[in-house]
């Protein structure tokens, strides 16, 4: 029946809206089965002086829908102006920031529920736009739950089976990469962070990169410590520091991003995924870069502070991590859930 057709056409090919609605429901579904085994105690405490308050979070997460979807891009008020100083909007003017104490657990989650009842009804009222925005949310929310399992990692408060690591396959070598050209970072078009842009040509000289990421065997005979996991599994929670360490140790170096990226793309790699990856590379824009939309995103990170990481962990949303996703953080830092792989000069 006519009917019948057009009814399942409908639900195989879902609009923009309902695929954006669909993915922001399920995101939260997961933001709040990590924190569904927590006491108020766990949410509210600060459990290391360099990680948020896991309610902070949740409320950060809602403050953030609310400024991007409702306010900017549905041209509502803020839901709560007096939030935005402590949840540390940026975009919104100071004199419209109150001195409001974060909110409790349980406040924080009702505060999350108002903001997405009224960002889905605007979202089908007045559609996605470009989509980008909306992906941008997500993206933000999946971030913060990485950002809360570091902080559950270090308070010995993460779920069943986390960290999911699993030890790698296939042979440890060296895989020699030609020199040449490769076109690096996000093609225009689609959803990118600012920093992912523009894409542009990088010439590289020839180098080799392990085709896996460092073990817990090779990290234990290089501190003379015990495996931290399954032997054959990569090694986490290194600092920038013990990596550039142990590649000297080695002989080696660290890989720049342009050269991770390079090899990443080109399908030369083993084990991407299961930990970030600290490379050689400072944090900066590529030539031509333009902060857009969120201008804190990136921009004022960059300079000799922060090392890249790249690939993404065992906690990071697929949605996130792409071979083009650029992270980032202090060279002394070992929350981030970061290993490294070595790569060198061609011989
Ligand atoms: C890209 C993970 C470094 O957590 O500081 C979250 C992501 N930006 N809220 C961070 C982010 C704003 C960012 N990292
Ligand atoms: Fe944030």
């Amino acid at each position: 029946m006519a009917c019948t057709a057009t009814a399942t056409h409908q639900a195989a090919t879902p609009s923009p809206e309902e695929q954006a609605l669909g993915a922001l429901s399920e995101t939260r579904e997961r933001t709040l089965a990590l924190v569904a085994h927590l006491t108020d105690e766990d949410l509210s405490r600060v459990h290391s002086p360099i990680m948020s308050p896991l309610a902070w979070d949740l409320g950060h997460i809602a403050a953030y829908e609310d400024l991007w979807l409702a306010h900017r891009h549905a041209g509502l008020r803020l839901l709560r102006p007096e939030l935005a100083g402590v949840y540390d909007a940026f975009e919104t003017p100071r004199a419209v920031r109150g001195d409001a104490e974060a909110l409790g657990p349980d406040e924080a989650r009702a505060y999350m529920r108002e903001v997405r009842s009224r960002t889905s009804r605007t979202i089908a009222q007045q559609g996605v736009g470009d989509g980008g925005l909306c992906e941008m949310v997500i993206g933000h929310e999946l971030q913060h739950t990485e950002t809360m399992r570091q902080t559950l990692a270090i308070a010995g408060l993460l779920p069943a089976g986390e960290p999911h690591l699993e030890p790698l396959m296939g042979p440890d070598e060296w895989i020699e990469v030609p020199a040449g050209s490769f076109e690096m970072g996000a093609p225009a078009g689609g959803f990118a962070y600012d920093n992912e842009r523009p894409r542009h040509t990088v010439e590289l000289t020839a180098f080799a990169i392990a085709r896996r990421p460092v073990t817990n065997a090779s990290w234990a005979r290089f501190d003379g410590g015990a495996p931290r996991g399954h032997p054959d599994a990569p090694v986490c929670n290194v600092s920038w520091f013990q990596a550039q360490a142990y590649a000297d140790a080695r002989g080696a170096r660290l890989p720049s991003e342009a050269e991770w990226e390079r090899a990443a793309t080109g399908g030369l790699l083993a084990g991407v995924g299961q930990v970030w990856e600290w490379t050689g590379s400072h944090f900066y824009g590529y030539p031509g870069f333009v902060a857009h939309p969120y201008r804190e995103y990136s921009e004022v990170f960059f300079g000799e502070g922060y090392r890249v990481l790249r690939g993404g962990s065992w906690a990071t949303s697929p949605r996130v991590k792409t071979l083009t996703f650029r992270n980032w953080d202090l060279p002394q830092r070992r929350q981030i859930f970061a290993g490294l792989r070595l790569a060198r000069d061609a011989s």
